[in-house]
């Protein structure tokens, strides 16, 4: 395995002004932390790659990191502050935010106002939010979308192990000998990783990797075995595992005695979950599970790789609980290839809560709660006040909003109304607010439209700071370019307000300044109590800091160089160092079917997108992969609504309602089904999965049920059916639409609850285009095109069914300077010539098809190597292998029917 160990020393780059320079920077999105080399000539960004040496990703990148530079360009960024969508001065807009503060907590209490931040800041923003609300303010009520991701992980680790603490290291995936992913599709969501994983296998091919899911993922790839379970009942799996370990000897009795506490407790409750019952539970068979149990209770090492799958449930701390257990009773923990791994999801949700970005917590990893800590943390600030109690999660914050009881608001890098469950109580409580202010980067959003101030702030690339990952990494995020117009960093703009409200702790002149006192507060009277310890940090010049070299914490006197190791010696960070268990009783969802909502509604991400597609979604690059909300359905349930792919279905929840495309999948259960998080309403018109969740909670986390919905569907069908294709924005008026970008502007899906009596003046109504307009018409279907000097500015087709487009072929033709007569009248017919007859986009980088790449598995290549030499699909970022490996699987053993298939169709 050594060949996976890291060899080469990790350069630092230094930041210099001259230029062309390569700047050393990390990845805007997951909370894996790839390293990527930025190169800089004339104050641009001109190039990117991974960094070679940067441990957590030793130069790849997936899909989502290497098109970064294709998001950066200046198109919808916010770039002045505005009052009530006049743009003002920073000075006004700060004096403004300051005032209205200060005036509300003087009438109402300083518990009336509320942050709201997010794992997209970064360490040294967050800690001076969190600095500014729980010292000066003195009020809990900040807490971030962190609430939504990995709040329960939080909260079990906090009551198992005494300390929000990660225990394992991403080398420690690579040296396992079973990795259950649950409630993960990382092969999506953390590819870098799942290579990593995937690598390590082909290396070790005695290692195992399960996968837990009620869907049949991607990530499913790489999985020797796969539980594909009910929804919700992971508790009861790890429940059964803990008993089955008991009845064959699995427990570390000498563990459990040394270093741990409740184990009986823990093991009587989880007596009652044999096999046989667990199976009936979770709806998988009794041979499946005992193989699972088994290799967990055989092997000498094994980790647990969970995500929102676990987290995001009404009885998410329980569930991560279940599964410590589980690693405690074996004592497959704190060493080499072992552990309970809850994986982050955003870029620095760790780093949010390292400085205490959450309401029930207090910062460095002190409690809220805890009057010692109280009084530390208030010595250390130096501060007026401190907040004495924890403040209001994120649901009970929106509710509080709703009530008035929270009157004012600064949301920070989220986009609640978009990702919060029950989008219309968000949008209640934000209509109710006395005061919305929001910094984001993007002028448009569907929250900014609520936003009463609205303050630009930096986005990666100009911003600058650091970021933890899931492994306990801190890296630097550099800033490669200035920032534009006249954005500020957030820990600037949190500087500015607090300063203005008359507080005297923000007078930092650099960002490296705010870094030092928040490593300075982890070391303050530490004494050992907490493994957060930065104090081989808390001195660093400015220069250091901008040099510094991504490190594990903690980073102290023992640890000069960091440490990837912890819990070594069995010593955890409990009164009583050892580790808790914690008796489970499995629940299952909040949320439940019924006869009204029959259906069960799951929801998550897409490969190339990512979050409320603020900037992902700008890119043909990555909009190709899946250009709108499909909901995803098993084909006996398509079968009983009478829909096939394409159709169209009204999705009811108690909630509220959506409407999206049927996907026909044999990879869900029976009965449920799955929608992306993704769009919203800048993207289109019913697209948005929030609408349909209720706001359940986890008692103790209070993270979000968004995994477990409860729907009713139905076939929708509209009477014309219009497929844009433009160069330029619309003004669109429809009863739906979804749109998406492409390389020549953007793609609309409209959808006419009446057909238009003219389709040609709809056409030049919604686009306002002036040109050489071409229409043909057949029957019921209309073809219509719009040419400027010969050049294709606008096209589209409507029908009484979805119009079909090849896209690669529109990518063609829209980029013709001058279109031939033959073309033309090819468009008019819409008949696309056959070699560009490609299908669906799997391979994002080489911009491959689905159709393209069927055809060669037809033509013998029976491996992603063969397809990636013949085709070079899969050959860069690697994100779209699991996909090549599927459609080999599906394909490769009918060549013959595949054939007649594209024969026909
Ligand atoms: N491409 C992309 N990558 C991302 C992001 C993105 O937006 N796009 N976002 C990042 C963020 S912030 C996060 S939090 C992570 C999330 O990373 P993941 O947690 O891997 O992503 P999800 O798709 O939300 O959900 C994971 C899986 O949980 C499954 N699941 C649902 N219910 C259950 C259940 O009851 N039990 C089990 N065992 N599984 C269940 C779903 O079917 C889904 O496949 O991704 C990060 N990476
Ligand atoms: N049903 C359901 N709901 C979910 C989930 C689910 O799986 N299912 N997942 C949940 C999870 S895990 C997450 S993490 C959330 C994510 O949900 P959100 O946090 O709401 O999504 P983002 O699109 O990441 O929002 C980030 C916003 O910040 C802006 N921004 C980006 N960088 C910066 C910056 O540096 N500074 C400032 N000021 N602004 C910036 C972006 O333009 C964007 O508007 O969604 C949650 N909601
Ligand atoms: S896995 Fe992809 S999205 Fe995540 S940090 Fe690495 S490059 Fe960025
Ligand atoms: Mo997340």
């Amino acid at each position: 395995m050594s060949d996976l160990l890291p060899t080469s020393p990790l350069i630092s780059p230094v930041i210099k002004a001259g230029e062309p320079s390569l700047i050393q920077s990390t990845c805007a999105y997951c909370g894996v932390g790839c390293g990527v080399d930025i190169g800089v000539a004339g104050g641009k960004a001109t190039s990117l790659t991974g960094s070679a040496a940067h441990p957590s990703n030793y130069g790849r990148l997936c899909v989502k990191g290497s098109n970064l530079l294709n998001t950066i360009d200046l198109t919808g960024r916010l770039l002045a502050p505005e009052i009530a969508g006049e743009q003002v001065s920073w000075d006004k807009a700060t004096d403004y935010v300051a005032e209205q503060f200060n005036d509300i907590i003087q009438k109402h209490g300083k518990d009336s106002v509320a942050f709201y931040v997010s794992g997209q800041l970064l360490t040294e923003d967050y800690y001076l939010a969190n600095k500014l609300m729980k010292g000066y303010i003195g009020s809990g009520n900040i807490d971030t979308n962190s609430r939504l991701c990995m709040s329960s992980a939080v909260s079990a680790y906090k009551r198992a192990f005494g300390e929000d603490v990660v225990p394992c290291t991403y080398q420690d995936l690579e040296q396992t000998e079973l990795l259950l992913l649950t409630g993960s599709n990382a092969a999506w969501t953390h590819p870098v990783l799942y290579q990593r994983i995937e690598r390590a296998k082909k290396i070790n091919p005695a290692m195992k990797v399960v996968v837990i899911d009620p869907r049949k993922t991607a990530t499913c790839e790489l999985a020797d075995n796969f539980i594909q379970l009910k929804p919700g009942t992971d508790g009861a799996f790890f429940n059964g595992l803990l008993q089955f370990l008991s009845e064959n000897q699995g427990l570390d009795t000498d563990y459990i005695a040394q270093y741990t506490e409740g184990f009986e407790l823990a093991l009587a409750t989880a007596a009652s979950w044999t096999t046989a019952k667990v199976a009936e539970f979770c709806q998988v068979s009794i041979e499946e599970l005992t193989t699972v149990y088994q290799l967990f209770c055989r092997s000498k090492k094994a980790i647990t790789f969970y995500s929102m799958g676990i987290n995001q449930s009404s009885s998410g701390v329980d569930k991560c609980q279940s599964i410590i257990n589980c690693h405690l009773a074996s004592g497959k923990i704190g060493t080499i290839g072992n552990g309970p791994f809850s994986i982050t999801g955003q870029p620095n949700a760790m780093g949010g809560r390292e400085v205490g970005g959450l309401a029930n917590q207090l910062a460095a990893h002190m409690d809220i709660d805890n009057p010692i800590h109280l009084d530390k943390v208030q010595r250390f600030w130096q501060s007026p006040t401190i907040a004495n109690k924890q403040g209001a999660k994120a649901i009970d914050l929106f509710d509080k909003l709703a009530s008035g009881d929270i009157k004012a608001v600064w949301i920070m890098a989220t986009n609640p109304l978009v990702s919060l469950p029950n989008r219309d109580k968000i949008t209640a409580a934000l209509k109710q607010c006395e005061l919305v202010v929001v910094s984001d980067c993007v002028e448009k959003n569907d929250t900014l439209a609520f936003a009463d101030v609205k303050l630009p702030a930096t986005p990666w690339l100009e911003k600058n700071g650091t970021v933890t990952n899931s492994e306990r990494r801190i890296s630097r995020q550099r800033n490669a370019v200035l920032p534009a117009g006249q954005a500020k960093h957030d820990w600037q703009i949190i500087q500015d307000v607090a300063t203005k409200m008359g507080f005297s702790g923000f007078d930092f002149n650099e960002v490296s300044d705010v870094f030092k006192e928040h490593a300075q507060l982890t070391q303050f009277e530490n004494n050992g109590e907490r493994l957060l310890d930065l104090s081989g940090l808390s001195q660093l010049t400015t220069k250091e800091y901008n040099e510094l070299a991504p490190i594990q914490w903690p980073v102290n006197e023992s640890y000069p160089e960091g440490c990837a190791r912890v819990y070594a010696d069995g010593k955890f960070t409990t009164p009583s160092s050892k580790a808790q268990f914690i008796p489970v009783a499995p629940q299952l969802p909040i949320q439940r079917t019924s006869t009204k909502y029959p259906f069960v509604l799951n929801s998550g991400r897409l490969r190339d997108q990512w979050h409320t597609m603020t900037r992902t979604g700008k890119t043909h690059k990555l909009s190709a992969h899946t250009d709108k909300p499909y909901l995803y359905l098993h084909p006996k349930d398509a079968q009983g609504l009478a829909v096939q792919n394409n159709d169209m279905l009204m999705i009811t929840a108690s909630t509220g309602q959506a409407i999206a495309h049927v996907k026909v999948d044999e990879k869900q259960r029976l009965g449920e089904c799955f929608m992306p998080i993704h769009w919203n309403q800048s993207y289109a018109s019913h697209g948005n999965v929030s609408d349909l969740y209720q706001s359940s909670v986890d008692p103790l986390s209070g993270q979000a049920e968004s995994k477990q919905g409860a729907v009713a569907l139905r076939k929708k069908a509209y009477k014309q059916y219009i497929s844009v294709h433009t160069t330029s924005s619309l003004s669109l008026s429809a009863d739906f639409w979804v749109k998406s970008t492409t390389a020549y502007g953007d793609t609309y899906q409209v959808a006419l609850e009446e057909s238009t009596a003219d389709a040609l003046l709809w056409c030049q109504q919604t686009t306002g285009l002036s040109g050489e307009w071409l229409t043909f018409s057949e029957e019921d279907k209309f073809y219509i095109v719009c040419l400027q000097a010969g050049k294709l500015v606008f096209l589209s087709y409507f029908s009484t069914n979805w119009p079909e487009i090849e896209p690669a072929w529109l990518e063609h033709v829209f980029a013709e300077e001058k279109l031939a007569f033959a073309t033309i009248q090819s468009l008019l017919l819409g008949i696309a010539s056959d070699e560009f007859n490609q299908g669906k986009q799997v391979c994002s980088c080489y911009n491959v098809g689905e159709k393209t790449i069927k055809i060669a598995i037809t033509q013998g290549c029976s491996s992603v190597d063969a397809l990636g030499e013949k085709l070079k699909c899969g050959t860069k970022c690697g994100s779209c292998k699991p996909e090549l490996a599927n459609l080999i699987s599906q394909h490769k053993a009918s060549p013959i029917e595949l054939v007649t298939e594209l024969a026909t169709g």
